[in-house]
């Protein structure tokens, strides 16, 4: 059965990778996603150009009855050099993204070009949907702000890139978004990043369950479901067929993987249910996304990707 995916020039042997901010943030973790042999790929945690210690703790929450989780971890990582030091030196035949999140548009700027000028020879994903930097909105809801940056990354970058979207949840801004994205050469979109600034009661305490921000934070996991397959359907309805989707939010089966297909995801993301499961999620999910193939006959990927029925 043939589970692969493809981006730009990049195979991928599996459409399994983890969400950029799971298990991403030191060598050792993304060593452990791109040694399982059912990872496709790994994404790096979005990079600033100096380390970040991030927000305080609680600032990660389960929520019970498997509903998925909150977080506003505010953007801990390594820092740009970190990453770049372990993409160049990591020795693998998976292509790997590198996720950069500068809180200024200089910043961004300033790692692309660094990454532009290095030997760095995967993908590169812009996050123009961090929710959960105090004071900073999320850039991908001012569609004016991302033609602007986009403007000036394409004046000089040259290697693949794509976008991590935030959800949307009105037609119009699909429009919106959809028709700024269009106008550049980008190799893929990310979609969707945690619905973000929702809120969760500890019902014992009467209290938030993360401390950041009031309590406030990104929502992932089952509970997102629905929203990431209308905004992975609604950009493969709009955008340019160059453009390729990666498809993340709500997967804890076999089956969210098949629907994001369907909706026309080419490769798939898993972030809450692998913080849940660590790694081995990816073999369980793969194999139960085989069964559903099998069980109506299809060989592949290819036979569903984006072949969504709609009632007529
Ligand atoms: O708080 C974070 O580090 C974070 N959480 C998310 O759900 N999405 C993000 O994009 C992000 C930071 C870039």
């Amino acid at each position: 059965m043939d589970l692969t995916g493809q981006i730009a020039n990049f195979h991928f042997n599996h459409i399994l990778l983890n969400a950029a901010g799971v298990k991403c943030q030191t060598t050792a973790e993304l060593d452990q996603v791109l040694a399982s042999p059912y990872s496709g790929s790994v994404v790096t945690k979005s990079a600033t150009p100096m380390t970040r210690p991030g927000n305080p703790s609680p600032r990660y929450y389960q929520l019970p009855e498997e509903l998925g989780s909150i977080n506003s971890m505010g953007l801990p990582n390594e820092g740009f050099a970190y990453y770049l030091d372990y993409v160049l030196n990591k020795k693998t035949d998976k292509p790997v993204f590198f996720s950069v999140a500068g809180l200024t548009k200089d910043d961004n700027l300033a790692m692309l070009m660094e990454l532009e000028q290095s030997n760095f020879n995967g993908l590169v994903e812009l996050n123009l949907s961090c929710p959960n930097v105090p004071g900073k909105p999320q850039t991908a809801y001012d569609f004016e702000a991302t033609r602007a940056i986009l403007t000036e990354v394409f004046s000089f970058f040259t290697k693949p890139l794509g976008v991590k979207l935030p959800p949307y949840f009105d037609m119009v801004h699909f429009d919106m978004i959809a028709a700024v994205l269009n106008d550049f050469p980008l190799a893929f979109v990310n979609t969707i990043n945690s619905i973000g600034n929702g809120l969760a009661i500890d019902p014992h305490t009467d209290t938030v369950v993360i401390k950041p921000k009031g309590g406030f934070g990104g929502l992932g996991g089952s509970l997102v479901k629905a929203t990431a397959l209308a905004n992975v359907r609604a950009l493969r309805e709009r955008l340019n067929e160059s453009i390729k989707i990666i498809g993340t939010g709500g997967v804890t089966s076999g089956r969210d993987v098949y629907d994001l297909v369907l909706c026309g995801a080419d490769l798939v993301e898993v972030g809450t249910q692998l913080m849940v499961e660590d790694t081995p999620v990816f073999e369980r999910l793969e194999g139960e996304l085989a069964n559903e193939l099998d069980k109506k006959d299809y060989q592949s990927l290819a036979e569903i990707r984006g072949k969504l029925q709609i009632i007529s």
